[in-house]
């Protein structure tokens, strides 16, 4: 490689060279080449572009749904195909537009707000829209041929079980949306590390962007709320593939864990979805209104409020299913006091708004729509926390009105308004005749006639999700309303659409910083360059460009940090997670194909559970394991480099001699989310153990005394070996790192044999829950001392090949955090499988 010849010696260019050489590494080739993209500007963008596809496609569902139920017995959509839509639709409109709008917007907009020139790991943010384009693209085949879901957003078991669904539906539904929550755990991973550790130098926490502080929560919120989903869905998927009964009542399951699993994802993930949109608004407000945010701190400890509030608050989608009273009053009251952080909110926007000096611009006209649409969800949403009130309407076409307003309220119009205010940074362009007005009124117009009529519908009884009602029933007046209201908002989001083309292609050339701004996405050129940034800047303050307006100018002439290209090097900042003191360079990967290869093997895997080619996705899961080490020689470094100049006369090391670089941190997170899906199936054990009748048949507990030694003996080995293998001392002599990490590596496989002598003591997983849900957890461990293997090889080839030194340890810490983790709930296992049949009689 390059490196070696070169000597990190740097020279300030002037601002024309200094673009040319930037572009040289951080540009993409063009045809074929864009797939190789990795830049977080053009993976944002797809992302976003794709999202507004899928919201099209959501919505034209939605006006079949419409055209369905405008009168009565229509023979419009038979009930099977109906049943289909309504479930895509949901589907679509949350899983494939929603929340993968969130992500490219945080991809796009998080480098820029941060003064960085990149997420911090663009590899994964590649992998990762590929992995939601293809999953998506999974689900809209089978539409395509008439095999989509059927079972409705929620898939509520036992009518997604095998019994009532006995085709391929429900399975394209776990497979595809697993698939596509790739991407989502992915970038949580990374927008978590990116906020954290790549701002610009002088970023404290305390002076990062609001929306910075909305998209680290939101990512936090799917870090632990998307585990739950997932491992429900392999749960099912295994049911229905294996006859695993873990839903099953006559073999000791339960349907109600389905519900459980599933609300404990679903209710955080409105908030999921709203938290971004709410920080769009807690960013253009203040700005159109000519003044800084009432309240930033009190706004923050709300947003965080909401987060943990919202992971409690699950059961109140289960009001119904006949749970404890006591249970019943607690999620009540908690439900309420979510409106608590919400008002917080509220009150901080009217403050900014009653303080400033609001311009009604078109963003504030959406604005406008937002607070009027979301105010009435919210208090539709305390009538529904209300015990009584929710049976009472439980699953009505009230619920529908309910959650519209709610999330139509709470993304779309923000989204609308975002739409706007960025657009010019998108295309550089300005808007010439707005289409933008006339199609703001058809929409809220076409809305609140779809919609407020929806509430009295459902008042007079009408279900949800029903292909058809009959003419005596009351329910056609207010059916016809709504459907016509509903395709005056197509025409609206038409024509939205239209003055987006138009504008891209007829605005004229906008200014660099056309709303005054303060925040720093806008010190740059726009439409932006790929690499952002051709210097860093240094924060002082929160508004920085209020107190600079030529900052952008000083940044593009190269005054700020990093204002050169070294070594052919895409380069950024990486800093201390509280006080935002330089700490390191983090060294970028280049474009690659890798993201792309690895995410077609992944497909390969998913396309072949479901159609139960299951040895060739057992081959499938090696190769994606092979293909994701190819992409580590890039991300480590060859020899100690020390103290690197970054202008200004300031250094620091790169990434791979600092104590906490990204990559630890990735880990870290990932094992976090890792330690939820655990939770979240030793949750489900619990829960059979408690309501489940004669559970575990006391004939079941195989005994293993064998493999448990064996399990336990090598587990711990191999944490301890891999641990010692990072102490100072032996880190140095290169001999003694590597005895240790063969121990460790041996210590792994011998775990997996216990394991295995284990699982072979458990009877047949297809007689009983019990059974099965004991394979799983062991098999659950199992793949971890596999991977814990493979970690351990990792370290032994990464020390031979020389990316180890006594400065060079994060690979062997990165592998050691692994084991560490797969130690502890290898124990557990253990303690769950023959601890608790002592503890629980
Ligand atoms: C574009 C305007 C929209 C219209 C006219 C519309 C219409 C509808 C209707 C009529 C239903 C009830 C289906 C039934 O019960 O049979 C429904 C369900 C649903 N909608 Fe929408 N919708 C729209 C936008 C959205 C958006 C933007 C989202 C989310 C971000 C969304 C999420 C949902 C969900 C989750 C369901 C429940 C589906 C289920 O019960 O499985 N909708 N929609
Ligand atoms: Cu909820």
């Amino acid at each position: 490689m390059m490196d070696e010849r070169t000597n990190d010696t740097v020279a300030a260019p002037s601002p024309i060279r200094l673009h040319k050489q930037l572009d040289a590494v951080w540009g993409t080739p063009g045809g074929w080449g864009r797939l190789a993209a990795v830049n977080h500007t053009i993976v944002g963008r797809r992302f976003i572009a794709t999202a507004f596809v899928f919201f099209g496609i959501g919505g034209i569902l939605a006006m079949l749904i419409r055209a369905q139920l405008a009168t009565p017995r229509s023979a419009f959509l038979g009930p099977e195909i109906y049943n289909q839509i309504f479930t895509m639709h949901g589907t679509v409109m949350m899983f494939l537009f929603a929340i993968p709008m969130f992500e490219g917007f945080a991809m796009y907009l998080l480098p820029k707000l941060l003064g960085a020139r990149d997420m911090a790991f663009p590899r994964l943010s590649a992998y990762g829209y590929w992995c939601y384009l293809f999953g998506g693209s999974m689900l809209l085949i089978a539409m395509a041929v008439g095999l989509a879901p059927n079972g409705g957003w929620f898939m509520y078991t036992p009518l997604s079980s095998k019994a009532y669904t006995p085709g391929i539906n429900s399975d394209i539904w776990l497979i595809g949306i697993t698939f596509v929550e790739i991407s989502a755990l992915s970038a949580a991973v990374e927008i978590i590390a990116t906020i954290l550790k790549t701002r610009a130098p002088g970023m404290s926490l305390d002076k990062m962007p609001l929306l910075a502080w909305y998209l680290l929560v939101t990512a936090f919120m799917m870090l632990f709320g998307f585990p739950p989903l997932i491992l429900g869905s392999i749960l099912l998927e295994v049911e229905r593939a294996f006859d695993l009964p873990l839903f099953d009542p006559t073999r000791g399951g339960d349907a109600l864990l389905w519900q459980h699993l599933f609300w404990l994802f679903g209710h955080p993930e409105v908030y999921i979805i709203f938290l971004p949109a709410a920080g769009m608004v807690s960013t253009i407000l203040p700005v159109l209104a000519r003044r800084e945010i009432v309240g930033y701190s009190a706004i923050v400890i709300s947003v965080v409020a909401l987060a943990f509030l919202s992971f409690g608050l699950w059961v109140h989608h289960m009001f119904t299913v006949g749970i404890p009273h006591l249970a019943l009053a607690f999620f009540s009251s908690a439900s309420t006091a979510v409106a608590v952080p919400t008002a917080v909110q509220i009150f901080a926007w009217i403050g900014t708004l009653a303080a400033g000096r609001p311009q009604l611009k078109l963003p504030m006209l959406y604005l406008l729509g937002f607070f009027s649409v979301f105010v009435i969800g919210g208090l539709t949403g305390v009538m529904l926390a209300i015990v009584p009130f929710n049976w009472q309407v439980h699953d009505t076409h009230f619920v529908v009105a309910h959650l519209h307003y709610v999330l139509v309220g709470g993304f779309v119009f923000p989204m609308l308004a975002a739409a706007y205010y960025w657009l010019p940074h998108f295309t550089g362009r300005v808007p010439r005749h707005s289409l933008g007005v006339p199609a703001f009124w058809l929409i809220i117009i076409g809305f609140n006639v779809t919609f407020l009529v929806m509430h009295l519908t459902g008042l007079l009884g009408m279900p949800r999700r029903i292909h058809g009602y009959g003419a005596e029933t009351g329910w056609e007046w207010p059916n016809l309303v709504s459907s016509v209201g509903s395709f005056v908002m197509a025409i609206g989001f038409a024509l939205f659409t239209v003055d987006v083309l138009l504008h891209w292609l007829h605005g004229k050339r906008s200014a660099r910083n056309p709303w005054r701004a303060g925040t720093l996405e806008w010190a740059i050129a726009v439409p932006p360059t790929n690499y952002a940034f051709a210097s860093l800047p240094d924060v002082a303050t929160r508004a920085p460009l209020q107190e600079r307006p030529d900052l952008g100018n000083h940044l593009a002439r190269g005054g700020g940090y990093l204002g050169f290209v070294r070594n052919g090097w895409l380069e950024t900042l990486g800093v201390d997670v509280m006080s935002g003191r330089v700490e390191q360079i983090v060294r970028l990967p280049n474009q690659t194909m890798l993201p792309l290869f690895t995410a077609l093997v992944t497909g390969v895997f998913f396309v072949a559970v479901l159609f139960k080619l299951y040895v060739v996705a057992l081959l499938a899961l090696p190769a994606i394991v092979a293909m994701l080490l190819a992409w580590t020689p890039v991300s480590g470094e060859r020899r100690d480099r020390g103290a690197l100049p970054i202008g200004n006369g300031a250094e620091a090391v790169l990434h791979s001699e600092a104590r906490s670089p990204p990559s630890l941190w990735a880990m870290g997170l990932t094992l976090a989310a890792d330690a939820t899906a655990f939770a979240s199936l030793a949750f489900g054990i619990l829960f059979l153990w408690v309501v489940a009748p004669n559970w575990p048949p006391p004939s079941m507990i195989g005994w293993a005394p064998w493999g448990v030694a064996l399990s336990a003996g090598g587990l711990v080995t191999g944490f301890i070996a891999g641990r010692i293998a990072t102490l100072r001392g032996v880190v140095r002599s290169g001999r003694l790192r590597e005895a240790a990490l063969v121990i460790a590596l041996l210590g792994q496989i011998v775990a997996l044999f216990g394991i295995a002598d284990v699982i072979l003591a458990v009877p047949p997983p297809t007689q009983h829950a019990y059974a099965a849900a004991t394979t799983i957890i062991l098999i659950y461990a199992g793949l971890h001392a596999a991977l814990a293997a493979v970690f351990a090889g990792f370290g032994i080839w990464r020390s031979r090949a020389g990316y180890v030194s006594q400065t060079r340890t994060v690979d062997l810490r990165i592998g050691a955090l692994w084991s560490d983790f797969t130690a502890a709930i290898g124990i557990a296992t253990l303690l769950i499988v023959y601890g608790l049949p002592l503890v629980m009689g």
